[in-house]
């Protein structure tokens, strides 16, 4: 009687415990040692957005018959190339991630012609995987998205109710690939190389290249290659984009950021206290698309760096993101 007491009070004072630690505010692991180099600015210098109180369009405003006229000028030789990678075994995934291909084979229908058809079921993480758009209901910062949107607001059960993917416009502008890895005179920069803002002025004055509002701009760090080949290293760490680098960028009014690297950023990020905080530069603070795990390889071999970008995401209603299939024409 006596020990069913204690074991009785023993589980009653874990269960104390336990409720203690699940009300206590969450505390940082470790107290940081100095102030982060970045901070999420504060929502007066964030919303409204420069396109208006309440616009889910973002950088997808740039997207006008002007800019598009402009990029088909582009076009001399009619050659396309792909910038994407095809979806399906033996691609790197990002976490959980994953495309499961479940093929319904031949149904053969009634008929004296004997038409055989075959689709398939797939399950992935349709907005996440292979070359893949970002959109605005992907990222946050707290409970916050692009133009101050707030993630208990504008989620259902089936998706996002604003900042989906379909909100974005079919892209029909001009491409400028800058090669950071070329300017460097590497074929694939370090495993963690952050891209500075000299890096992209360099490359852009080697190649004698201004960037344009509306321009999609794409970054090549040559990290691409291992893509499919070593894809734990593809995606422990990657070559790309810093803070400074990025808000530069984004200074030049680009319809969207690109890059042969899943986040477009460099990750970790050299601060261990920011956890990719170019997604939240690009697409919270000032509501810029990213574009990630571009095929370059063809593009660079053949020295093409100014062409029509064009890509249509996918519309797929209150989705974070597109896996997409971009082209450049030139
Ligand atoms: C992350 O959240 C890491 O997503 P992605 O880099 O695919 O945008």
């Amino acid at each position: 009687m006596q020990r069913s007491a204690l074991y009785m009070s023993a589980i009653l004072s874990l269960f104390a415990t336990q409720a203690a630690q699940a009300q206590a505010p969450a505390q940082p692991a470790q107290a940081p040692a100095q102030a982060p180099t970045w901070a999420v600015p504060p929502e007066s210098a964030r919303c409204p957005s420069k396109w208006g109180a309440g616009d889910e369009k973002g950088s997808g405003n740039l997207m006008k018959p002007a800019v598009v006229l402009e990029a088909v000028k582009l076009i001399k030789t009619g050659e396309v190339v792909d910038l994407s990678y095809p979806l399906g075994l033996g691609m790197p995934f990002f976490g959980t991630r994953r495309f499961d291909v479940h093929l319904k084979r031949t149904f053969m229908n009634t008929g004296s012609n004997e038409r055989g058809s075959n689709e398939e079921m797939i399950l992935s993480e349709f907005g996440q995987v292979g070359t893949q758009f970002d959109a605005f209901a992907h990222q946050s910062w707290r409970n916050q998205h692009y133009n101050c949107f707030k993630t208990d607001e504008i989620t259902g059960r089936s998706g996002f109710t604003k900042l989906g993917v379909e909100n974005a416009p079919a892209f029909i502008t001009r491409g400028v690939l800058i090669d950071v890895a070329g300017f460097k005179g590497v074929e694939m920069l370090g495993d963690n190389y952050e891209v500075t803002v000299e890096d992209l002025q360099g490359a852009l004055k080697k190649q004698n290249l201004t960037l344009k509002e509306g321009d999609a701009v794409i970054v090549h760090t040559g990290w691409g290659k291992l893509y499919g080949k070593d894809n734990a290293r593809y995606v422990k760490s990657c070559p790309g984009l810093g803070v400074k680098a990025a808000q530069w960028l984004i200074s030049q009014s680009p319809v969207l950021l690109g890059s042969d690297n899943w986040p477009v950023e460099v990750a970790p990020n050299p601060d261990p206290q920011l956890s990719l905080p170019v997604h939240q530069v690009a697409l919270v603070v000032n509501g810029v698309h990213l574009l990630e795990n571009l095929k370059l390889d063809e593009l660079v071999a053949k020295n093409v760096q100014e062409f029509a970008f064009i890509m249509t995401p996918l519309k797929m209603k209150g989705a974070t993101g597109s896996t997409v299939a971009p082209i450049a024409v030139r």
